[in-house]
């Protein structure tokens, strides 16, 4: 059995994007005059809440605050978000945050061999865009049949929701996809939609639990950033994943029912 699809989560999956994410969140505190700052610390432990929103939400909620004041930080949620969007635009756009290796090699392999792409995000649609464009080109956007992503959900990851969403619009069963994560948010979404996940953890991510997953990488790889120690450690065929090592992995050949086996050895 092959796959139809392939589907990739954006942050930190397709590209280690949270250091601009956060850059964009301090930027927009500093021009909303909040004094709020961010550190690397502060905010990888805020990445237990998928979305931008939520995350601000949850951020307040755990401040010192009356609940008059609190209710009023809370309603202003949208506008320090959508300024924090703005600037997100603009730093992927000037700093050009790079694919991570083996994301375009293996978008390129899949497109070849006949696949689907997909995106099933919880960041906001601009800033899928803005990703895309300022690593892809213009065929980025292109080049994904389905992008489900942000806001299209009302319950975002580890709820399945998302992921669910993108398999509707696309037409096809889990079982003829895979799904690429670097979260445990991610992770769960993914499985609890029934699709066998890879997942390539990074820094603001690694050392959760991914025992859910079908296969856990530093990245994909490519010839020119082959994983170390590969072939022989996970992998069989290459020191990257391989489209068609992926295949093997996520839709083995099915045995054929108890009965056929019967008949077949007759
Ligand atoms: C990662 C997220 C997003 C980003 C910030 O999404 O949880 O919230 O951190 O983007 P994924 P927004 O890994 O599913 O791509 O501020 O637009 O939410
Ligand atoms: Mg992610």
């Amino acid at each position: 059995m092959s796959l139809d699809v392939l589907i990739f989560d954006v942050d930190g999956t397709m590209a280690d994007t949270e250091e601009a994410h956060r850059t964009a969140f301090n930027l927009a505190f500093e021009r909303v005059r909040l004094g709020w700052n961010w550190s690397r610390d502060v905010y990888r432990r805020l990445l237990k809440t998928t979305g931008g929103k939520e995350r601000l939400a949850a951020f307040i909620q755990q401040l010192d605050l009356s609940p008059t004041e609190r209710q009023r930080m809370l309603a202003r949620v949208p506008d320090i978000h959508a300024e924090k969007t703005k600037f997100y635009s603009s730093v992927v756009h000037d700093r050009a945050v790079p694919l991570r290796d083996g994301v375009e090699r293996l978008l390129d392999e899949a497109l070849s061999a006949g696949l689907r792409l997909a995106i099933a995000s919880t960041t906001t649609a601009v800033n899928v865009d803005a990703l895309l464009e300022s690593t892809l080109g213009t065929r980025g956007l292109n080049l994904f049949s389905v992008i489900a992503c942000g806001d299209q959900v009302r319950a975002k990851k580890p709820a399945s929701d998302i992921y669910r969403l993108a398999l509707h619009h696309l037409g096809v069963a889990p079982d003829r996809a895979a799904a690429f994560e670097d979260s445990a948010n991610g992770l769960s979404a993914a499985v609890a939609a029934g699709l066998w996940t890879v997942v390539t953890p990074t820094f603001w991510t690694e050392g959760s639990d991914f025992s859910a997953a079908g296969l856990v990488l530093p990245s994909l790889g490519s010839p020119a950033a082959p994983l170390a120690g590969e072939p022989g450690r996970q992998l069989e065929s290459a020191a990257w994943l391989t489209l068609a090592e992926l295949e093997r992995r996520a839709a083995p050949e099915r045995p054929s029912s108890a009965v056929t086996r019967l008949y077949a050895t007759a």
